[in-house]
C-alpha cells in the first residue's frame, strides 16, 4: 500500500488525521496550494513548505500537453522536475479539459478535445490519464471523471454519473505504480440520491481514498454546504475523503465540518496575484487607495514571511508599480492564511471545540466590512 491514513481525533463529524505518503506524511484536514504547471505560480518550493505545505496539486491536462509527461518521467518524475520532494497529488484532467480545451467531445471512450496551447488534436482517456500520472509519478492519482455544471439536466447527471462509474474502473484497473495512490470521484451534483449511488459503487471498488467532485461549478455556496455532510457520511470513515477545487475559507470550514480530510483551490495564489488578500477578518484589497500610507502588515495576527517584514503600504505601491514582488508576496500570505486555517482547525477538532472555532470565525468573517 503506497498510503495509509490515520484518524486521531474526531469532532462530531469533523477529523484531524494523517496522510503516509512515499514522500512524507501530511497533517489533515491538509489544504493543497495549487501548481498547475509544475509550478505554484510566483513560489519557489522552498517559500511554499516555508508557508506551512505539506502537500501540493498538479495537473494531468497542463502536463501531459506541455512539457509532455514523458519528458517529465524521463528527467525523474515530478518531484525532481520541480524541486519538490514533497508529496504530490495530481488532478486526472477530465475538468481541466472542459475549462480550457473550448469543444470537447465526449463518448464513453474518453474525451476528444484540441490543445488550447496549438490546437492540435487529443484524446483523453481513462487509460491515458493513468499513464500520464504513472509518468509524472505523483504520489496520489485522480480517476478520470466527468463533471457536469450544477444546473445539467437530471439526465444528464444521471449518465455523467454512470460514465465516470465506468471510467474509475477502467483507472483502476489500467493502474500498476506500486508507489502511487489512485483516488476515485464521486460526482452526482445536487441530488443526494445519485451521490450516494454513485459513492455506493466507487466504494465497493475498493479505492484508497475518495474524492467529492463537482462542486463549485456554479451552485450556490450554500446549497453545497447543506449537501456535504450527507455525501461525506457515505465514504468509508478510515478513508480520506479531498472536496476537489473548493473554495473560500468558509468553504473549507464548512467541508472540514462534513468530515472532509483535503482541499484544494487556486483562490489564494489567483487572487494574491490579483492584490487581494484573504484575513481572519474579510479579505482586503490592496491595489485601494486607502493603502497608501499604511505602515501595518497585511494581517497583525499572521506570521507569514510577508507579514513579518512588509507593510501594507509597500504591497500597494508593487501592485501600482507592476512589480513582480507583489503578486509573489500576497501568494505567499494567502497560501501561509490557508494552511494555518487547516492547522487551527486541526487543532480545535482535536481538543474537541471545532463547533466553537468555526462558529467563531464565520462571526469574524461576517463582521467583515
Ligand atoms: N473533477 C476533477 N477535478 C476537479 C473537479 C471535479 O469535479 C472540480 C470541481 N470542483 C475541481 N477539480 N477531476
Ligand atoms: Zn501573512
Amino acid at each position: 500500500m503506497s498510503i495509509s491514513f490515520t484518524l486521531h481525533a474526531t469532532d462530531g463529524a469533523a477529523r484531524a488525521g494523517t496522510l503516509h505518503t512515499p514522500h512524507g506524511a501530511v497533517p489533515t484536514p491538509a489544504f493543497m496550494p495549487v501548481g498547475t504547471q509544475a509550478t505554484v505560480k510566483g513560489l519557489t518550493p522552498e517559500m511554499v513548505r516555508a508557508a506551512g505545505a505539506h502537500i501540493i496539486l498538479g495537473n494531468t491536462y497542463h502536463l501531459a500537453l506541455r512539457p509532455g509527461d514523458e519528458i517529465v518521467r524521463d528527467l525523474g518524475g515530478l518531484h525532481k522536475f520541480m524541486h519538490w520532494d514533497g508529496p504530490v497529488l495530481t488532478d486526472s484532467g477530465g475538468f481541466q479539459v472542459f475549462s480550457l480545451a473550448g469543444q470537447v467531445k465526449l463518448t464513453d471512450h474518453g474525451a476528444k478535445f484540441k490543445s488550447h496551447i496549438d490546437g492540435a488534436p487529443l484524446e483523453l482517456t481513462p487509460e491515458r490519464a493513468v499513464e500520464i500520472q504513472q509518468n509524472l509519478g505523483s504520489d496520489i492519482a485522480m480517476v478520470l471523471d466527468e463533471c457536469p455544471p450544477a444546473d445539467a439536466d437530471p439526465a444528464k447527471m444521471r449518465a455523467a454519473v454512470a460514465r465516470s462509474v465506468g471510467w474509475a474502473e477502467r483507472c483502476k484497473a489500467h493502474h500498476t505504480r506500486p508507489d502511487q495512490a489512485q483516488f476515485a470521484i464521486v460526482q452526482g451534483g445536487l441530488d443526494l440520491q445519485l451521490r450516494a449511488e454513485c459513492a455506493r459503487d466507487l466504494v465497493a471498488m475498493d479505492f484508497p481514498g475518495y474524492a467529492l467532485g463537482g462542486f463549485s461549478v456554479g451552485e450556490a455556496p450554500e446549497a453545497m454546504h447543506a449537501a456535504l455532510p450527507a455525501c461525506a457520511a457515505c465514504l468509508p470513515a478510515h478513508k480520506p475523503r479531498y472536496l476537489m477545487g473548493v473554495g473560500r475559507p468558509q468553504d473549507l470550514l464548512a467541508g472540514v465540518a462534513s468530515g472532509i480530510d483535503m482541499f484544494d483551490c487556486v483562490m489564494p495564489t489567483r487572487n494574491g496575484r490579483n492584490a487581494l488578500a484573504f484575513t481572519s477578518d474579510g479579505p482586503i484589497r490592496l491595489r485601494n487607495a486607502k493603502h497608501r500610507r499604511d505602515p501595518a502588515p497585511v494581517a497583525s495576527d499572521c506570521a507569514c514571511y510577508c507579514c513579518a517584514n512588509y507593510s501594507r503600504a509597500y504591497l500597494h505601491h508593487l501592485f501600482a508599480a507592476d512589480e513582480m514582488l507583489g503578486p509573489t508576496l500576497l501568494s505567499l500570505h494567502n497560501i501561509a492564511f490557508y494552511l494555518r486555517l487547516m492547522a487551527d482547525a486541526r487543532a480545535a477538532v482535536t481538543e474537541g471545540r471545532f463547533a466553537a472555532f468555526h462558529a467563531g470565525r464565520l462571526a469574524r468573517w461576517n463582521a467583515a466590512p
